[in-house]
């Protein structure tokens, strides 16, 4: 019987050290050691033994089972060890390795020609205000001089929102020249940026797109205020002292006499071609358009409750994604807002 217990120990020492897996060391556990294991089997045939055998037999076999159960435990921790280890080997982190360095986002080229344009007219003493990208039938048109069914309201196609009455998503910044004249007394000299919303789409007109307004209101406020202003502004928005400014008559309902402002053509300095090739961008006419102006219409200052006879002023709107485009010569409004990171990390 000494014989049967010394072969099993060697057996099952002998398996375990070529187990490769839990599974197989629990598999030897169960067959040696388990409740119907061949241990036990050995243990049932005390019970025919003599006493002296019994006790014999039975020390030994208890011995060798307390050791065999050791040498299972061992091999369990022996085989966490190796999986532990492996672990380590496939996820080794060297800490001497430089970081990958994170993407750093920064502002679109649009937010910064809006801080750009901030900053120009700040140093010209010009406040900023705000409006509601979301505006009133009464403030985008009505107020400016607009009324229903005038045919003015067809130069603008406009977004009306579904289920809220005279709403619309605004054509223009124009609104907001009449949200600060009601909250404010003359003197007024401000600019207000921000999106407006028509249904054009081309390479040069974009159902969302971005407006500059500017209005300055107070006594003696001509026309040649507006020519300073905007002669300045575009000379250092294109970053170039050589740029005029012209005025050609328009139509606005709400300024009286209405303008189209145009500056000369940054790339050809006006001249319509370089070096004898025709300038691709104002089309051989030395001019590109930036936007309406004007002299506020008494009619819009009245309806703030401005007393027109004592009060002037001018007011302008110009198209700032048409400038960002001459500015940085880029060829398609979309390209503003398709979200291409190899497009907008030029900028
Ligand atoms: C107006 O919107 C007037 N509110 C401007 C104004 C303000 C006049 C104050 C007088 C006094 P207009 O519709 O021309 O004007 O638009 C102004 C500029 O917005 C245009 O010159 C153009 O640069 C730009 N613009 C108009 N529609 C689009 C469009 N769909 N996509 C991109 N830019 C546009």
């Amino acid at each position: 019987m000494k014989e049967k217990i010394e072969k099993l120990k060697k057996q099952l020492i002998d398996a375990l050290k070529t187990a490769k897996s839990d599974e197989i060391v629990r598999n030897l556990e169960v067959d040696f050691l388990g409740r119907k294991g061949k241990f036990n089997d050995i243990m049932k045939s005390l019970k025919d033994m003599s006493d002296d055998m019994k006790k014999t037999v039975g020390r030994l076999a208890n011995e060798v089972k307390t050791e065999l159960e050791v040498a299972v435990q061992k091999k369990y921790a022996q085989l966490e060890a190796e999986e532990l280890g492996q672990i380590a080997d496939t996820e080794w982190l060297d800490v001497t390795v430089p970081g990958i360095r994170p993407i750093v986002g920064h502002r679109h080229l649009i937010s910064k020609f809006i801080d750009d344009i901030e900053l120009i007219f700040g140093k010209m003493g010009f406040s900023v205000a705000d409006g509601p990208d979301i505006e009133t039938e009464h403030y985008c048109f009505n107020q400016l001089n607009i009324p229903p069914d005038h045919p003015a309201r067809d130069m603008q196609d406009t977004f009306w929102v579904k289920n809220l009455d005279k709403t619309v998503l605004r054509t223009q910044t124009s609104p907001v020249q009449v949200r600060f004249m009601e909250a404010h007394e003359p003197p007024v000299r401000i600019i207000s940026l921000g999106k407006t919303f028509r249904k054009d789409n081309d390479a040069t007109h974009s159902p969302m797109f971005h407006q500059c307004e500017g209005l300055m209101v107070g006594e003696n406020v001509s026309m040649a205020n507006l020519k300073a202003i905007l002669t300045h502004f575009m000379q250092q928005v294109f970053e170039d002292s050589s740029i005029k400014t012209r005025f050609r008559i328009s139509f606005f309902p709400f300024v009286e006499p209405g303008l189209e402002v145009d500056c000369t053509c940054p790339i050809c300095h006006g001249e319509g071609k370089i070096e004898n090739v025709p300038c691709k961008l104002c089309k051989q006419t030395g001019w590109l358009e930036i936007g309406g102006a004007g002299m506020v219409h008494p009619k819009v200052l009245e309806n703030v409750g401005y007393d027109s006879k004592k009060y002037t002023g001018f007011a302008f709107g110009m198209g700032l994604d048409r400038m960002v485009m001459i500015k940085y010569r880029i060829n398609h409004l979309r390209l503003f807002f398709e979200n291409d990171l190899r497009f907008i990390e030029q900028f």
